[in-house]
């Protein structure tokens, strides 16, 4: 299949290319490398040195012989969106390409508005891009476990069964999203099926946990193939930003009291199942939803998983509850299905220590690139960043996006 990765400069777009890739589907990697302009505004940077697009996907050929077309563009502008659509008719458009931290969205007016801009725009404009120049296109669009909030009942993957006053009814499930950023997707999940119900496109929303670990197979072949890996307070996630706690021997910082419960997934089954939905694709006309998390834990649970990895090495580690900087749920029911990647035939990887160990390790390989500094969270929910990111004092030159 001829497939377009949006997004393909980040964290999951740039294992999921090589992936794709080395599957033998023909693959056009697309970034507007927002996201290194972003890590300049934050102060922040990826752990791991990445190397620029124009070496990676030499890299790629250089090491495996087959080829990435390397594409910068910027999916607000329309024009240029189309004529991409246009020229390549791809049989499938794989949209990673969002602002997609939630602290971002939070620091104040500016980054809400640029964040849903952003987001919701680029996507209205991929579906205009679509209907105008490839309408049978499977559009796999990332969105996030974060739309559905924490309900009190079993959440169902997208569309619920619900008898009211005698009458049955299968309706898209209630969203109750925690940011600015989370209530994004939730909009591009209203416009994409809007879109496929009028005008008969196919997509398959991925709504997925949040992903950890740092290594794929492609990911390994070369240092130059290396994909970013977050770990401060606007664009690290959860585990990831434990693992390197631990490593540099800080507390974890579970927020609040630890018992906020999320759907996780590891990076080489995100990539697997990108490639499960792109290869069974769904009817013209019909948008589906994919929960795409394999286990769901608690924040204070993950920070004793990595504890306990680190005592079978004699090491002792720190759990701190720091306060909240969010408004969410710290206790609260959580049963999500993850059911239908499942039925495609991905096999998950669940969580083990030996991986908990094998992302410290990484880490410790590169701890004198950690900027301690951007650890503390700097947003608040309630008050933001008071309009404007208090940049962390940094030990050296912004080295973000710097080439490895
Ligand atoms: P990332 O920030 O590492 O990568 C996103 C990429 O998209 C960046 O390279 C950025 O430059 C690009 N981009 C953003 N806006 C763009 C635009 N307008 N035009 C062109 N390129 C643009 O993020 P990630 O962690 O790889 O996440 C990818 C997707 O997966 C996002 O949509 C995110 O919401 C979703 N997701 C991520 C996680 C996670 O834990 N990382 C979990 C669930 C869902
Ligand atoms: N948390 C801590 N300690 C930390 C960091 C976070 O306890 O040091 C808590 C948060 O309060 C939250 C949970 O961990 O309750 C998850 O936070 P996160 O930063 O790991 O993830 P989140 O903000 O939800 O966003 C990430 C990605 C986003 C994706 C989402 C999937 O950045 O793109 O959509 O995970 S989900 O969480 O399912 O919505």
């Amino acid at each position: 299949m001829r497939v377009i990765v949006l997004g393909a400069d980040g964290y999951l777009g740039w294992p999921t290319s090589m992936h794709l890739s080395a599957r033998g589907h023909d693959v056009v990697a697309v970034d507007s490398l927002v996201r290194r302009r972003w890590d300049t505004v934050c102060g922040t940077h990826s752990l791991l040195p990445i190397a620029r697009m124009e070496r990676r996907v030499a890299r790629w050929k250089a090491v495996t012989g087959r080829t990435i077309e390397w594409v910068k563009l910027d999916l607000r502008n329309r024009a240029d969106l189309t004529e991409l659509i246009t020229r390549y008719r791809p049989d499938a458009v794989v949209h990673f390409a969002e602002q997609r931290s939630a602290p971002y969205s939070m620091i104040g007016a500016a980054q809400a508005v640029e964040t849903q801009y952003n987001n919701v725009i680029g996507t209205l404009n991929l579906l205009f891009a679509l209907r105008e120049s490839a309408p049978t296109c499977h559009l796999v669009k990332l969105g996030t476990m974060g739309e559905y909030g924490t309900p009190n009942i079993d959440i169902e993957e997208g569309f619920i069964e619900i008898e009211h006053n005698g009458r049955r009814d299968r309706l898209p499930y209630p969203k109750q999203p925690g940011s600015f950023y989370h209530l994004s997707k939730v909009h591009d999940s209203h416009n994409i099926m809007f879109a496929c119900r009028i005008w008969g496109l196919r997509s398959t929303d991925l709504n997925q946990g949040v992903v950890y670990g740092a290594q794929t197979p492609e990911t390994e072949l070369h240092p130059e193939l290396r994909t970013r890996f977050d770990y401060d307070d606007i664009w690290g996630t959860v585990l990831n930003r434990y693992c390197v706690q631990a490593a540099i021997g800080r507390p974890l910082t579970v927020y609040g009291r630890g018992g906020q419960t999320r759907g996780f997934i590891e990076i080489r089954d995100t990539v697997r199942c990108i490639e499960l939905t792109v290869e069974n694709p769904p009817q013209p006309g019909e948008y589906r939803v994919f929960n795409q998390f394999t286990e769901q834990f608690s924040v204070g649970e993950l920070a004793e998983r990595v504890r306990a990895a680190r005592r079978v090495h004699g090491l002792e580690t720190r759990i701190e509850h720091v306060p909240n900087p969010r408004t969410e749920a710290e206790e609260h029911y959580y049963n999500a299905k993850h059911q239908k990647l499942i039925d495609l035939g991905l096999q998950p990887h669940y969580l083990q220590d030996t991986l908990i160990e094998s992302v410290i390790q990484l880490v410790e390989a590169h701890r004198h690139r950690v900027r301690p500094e951007t650890i503390d969270p700097r947003v608040s929910w309630r008050d933001g960043a008071r309009g404007r990111l208090a940049r962390p004092k940094a030990r050296r030159p912004a080295a973000a996006g710097s080439a490895a």
